[in-house]
C-alpha cells in the first residue's frame, strides 16, 4: 500500500513538472521557434519570412520536422540554400538555388521560408562543411575518417515536363528518391497507368502514366494504347465488365504486346498449381504470368498474335510469331490452339495446339501418368512436350534465361 502511494507520487509529481515546462514555451512562442524565442540574440537567431514560400526547386520533402530538424535537413543537403517550413503540417522543404526563378517567393498562410545562411552552421554537427555531390546528402558515419558519408536523395534533375498533366501535390513538386509525386490528366483527357512521376534513380524518372483521348478509354489490350505512353504497367478492360493489369511492350515489334509472361530470372517459383496458374502469379515488371483465365479474356476478343523472345546467357536472341494464338475457357482447360509459326527460334510450340493445360495438380494430358509432375512444370503438355519454357524453378546457365509471350491483334 504505501508503496503503491510512493509510485503514484512520482509518476504525478514527472506529469506535472512536464506540463509546467511545456506550458512555459507554448505561453509565449511556439517550442521550435528560435527567433521568438530569442528576441535579442543574434547568435540564435535565424531570418524568418512568414507567410512566404518558394514553390520551385524543392529538392526534398520531409515529413514530421520541427523547424529545427528542417534547417539542420538543409544543412545536410547539397546545394540547399532555404527551406520552406510548413508548422501545421510539420513539412520541411530543402529548396536549392532560387536565384535564376523570376518569382523565387510566393504567399503562402503558415508557411515560413528561411535561408540557411542566416543560422549556425552548428546545426550540422560533422557534416557542416561537407561537399557532398549534387543529387546527395551528408549523414554522420563514425567508420569514415571524415566523420560522414555521402548517400543519394534526391534526384539530380528536374522533374520533366509531363505532356497533358499537371502536379496535384498540395504544395507543388519536389524531387527525393523514390518517392512518388502525384500527377493527374488536364481536362477532357483519361489516364491509364498509375498517377505517378517517381525518381527511380539518380536523375532517372519514370512516368507511370499516360494521358489519352477519352475516346480511347478503356483500352481493351495493349493494342488500344498510344506508343508513345511507353511500355508499363496499365489497366485494360478486354470486357467492360472485365478489368486488370498488364505489361505493354511498346518497343518491341512496334510495339502494343500484351506480354501474358517474363521470365527473366530464376528468382520466382514457375512450378505452380492449377490455381496459380489459372489466376495468374509474379510481378508484372519482373518475371511473371499472367494467368489463363486473363489470357482467356483478351484472346476472346479477337484474333491475336504470339510472339516468343529467348535469349541466352551468352546474349543470343531468337524469336518465333505465330499468326493465331487463341486458349479456351476454363470449361475447355484453357485449351490451346496455335498456327502459322515464323521466326528463328524453331517451331516447339504449333504440335501443342489442341491441347489442354496441365499442372502438377491437374492431369490433362495423354501420356500414362502426369507430364507436369515428371517435368516439373506447367503446360500445353500432351505425350510430353516440344516446349516446356515453364519448368520448374531450376535455372541453368546456358538455357533459355528468358521468354516473353506478347498478343497482339
Ligand atoms: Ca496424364
Amino acid at each position: 500500500m504505501d508503496i503503491s502511494v510512493a509510485l503514484l507520487s512520482i509518476v504525478l509529481f514527472i506529469l506535472i513538472s512536464y506540463e509546467h515546462c511545456e506550458a512555459f514555451l507554448e505561453d509565449v512562442c511556439d517550442k521550435d521557434d528560435v527567433e521568438c524565442q530569442h528576441p535579442n540574440d543574434s547568435t540564435v537567431r535565424g531570418h524568418l519570412q512568414h507567410g512566404k514560400s518558394s514553390r520551385r526547386h524543392v529538392l526534398r520533402r520531409i515529413r514530421n520536422m520541427s523547424l529545427l530538424q528542417c534547417v539542420k535537413e538543409c544543412f545536410l543537403t547539397s546545394e540547399c540554400i532555404a527551406i520552406n517550413y510548413r508548422k501545421n503540417w510539420k513539412l520541411c522543404d530543402a529548396v536549392g538555388d532560387i536565384s535564376d526563378n523570376d518569382q523565387p517567393l510566393v504567399h503562402e498562410d503558415g508557411c515560413i521560408y528561411s535561408e540557411i545562411s542566416t543560422w549556425s552552421k552548428s546545426f550540422a554537427g560533422v557534416c557542416a562543411d561537407h561537399n557532398c555531390a549534387t543529387g546527395k546528402k551528408c549523414i554522420k558515419d563514425r567508420d569514415s575518417n571524415r566523420g560522414f558519408t555521402c548517400i543519394s536523395a534526391y534526384c539530380e534533375r528536374s522533374l520533366p515536363e509531363i505532356q497533358d498533366a499537371v502536379c496535384t501535390e498540395t504544395f507543388g513538386s519536389y524531387r527525393n528518391l523514390g518517392t512518388g509525386i502525384s500527377f493527374k490528366c488536364k481536362d477532357g483527357l483519361a489516364l491509364i497507368g498509375r498517377p505517378f512521376a517517381v525518381c527511380t534513380e539518380y536523375g532517372k524518372w519514370k512516368i507511370l502514366f499516360c494521358c489519352i483521348e477519352p475516346a480511347l478509354y478503356p483500352p481493351r489490350d495493349c493494342t488500344g494504347i498510344p506508343r508513345r505512353c511507353g511500355s508499363g504497367v496499365y489497366q485494360i478492360y478486354p470486357t467492360p465488365s472485365i478489368k486488370f493489369d498488364v505489361y505493354c511492350e511498346m518497343d518491341t515489334e512496334d510495339g502494343g504486346w500484351t506480354v501474358i509472361q517474363r521470365r527473366l530470372d530464376g528468382s520466382t517459383n514457375f512450378y505452380k498449381g492449377w490455381t496459380a496458374y489459372e489466376e495468374g502469379f509474379g510481378n508484372l515488371t519482373h518475371n511473371f504470368w499472367l494467368g489463363n483465365a486473363n489470357i482467356h479474356a483478351i484472346v476472346a476478343t479477337g484474333n491475336y498474335q504470339l510472339r516468343v523472345e529467348l535469349e541466352d546467357f551468352e546474349g543470343n536472341t531468337a524469336w518465333a510469331e505465330y499468326t493465331r494464338f487463341y486458349i479456351g475457357d476454363v470449361s475447355t482447360n484453357y485449351k490451346l490452339e496455335v498456327s502459322g509459326y515464323e521466326g528463328t527460334a524453331g517451331d516447339s510450340l504449333q504440335s501443342h495446339s489442341g491441347s489442354m493445360f496441365s499442372t502438377y495438380d491437374r492431369d490433362n494430358d495423354i501420356y500414362p501418368t502426369s507430364c507436369a509432375v515428371q517435368f516439373k512444370g506447367a503446360w500445353w503438355y500432351h505425350r510430353c512436350h516440344a516446349s516446356n519454357l515453364k519448368c520448374s524453378r531450376d535455372y541453368l546457365s546456358g538455357e533459355t534465361s528468358s521468354f516473353a509471350d506478347g498478343l497482339v491483334i
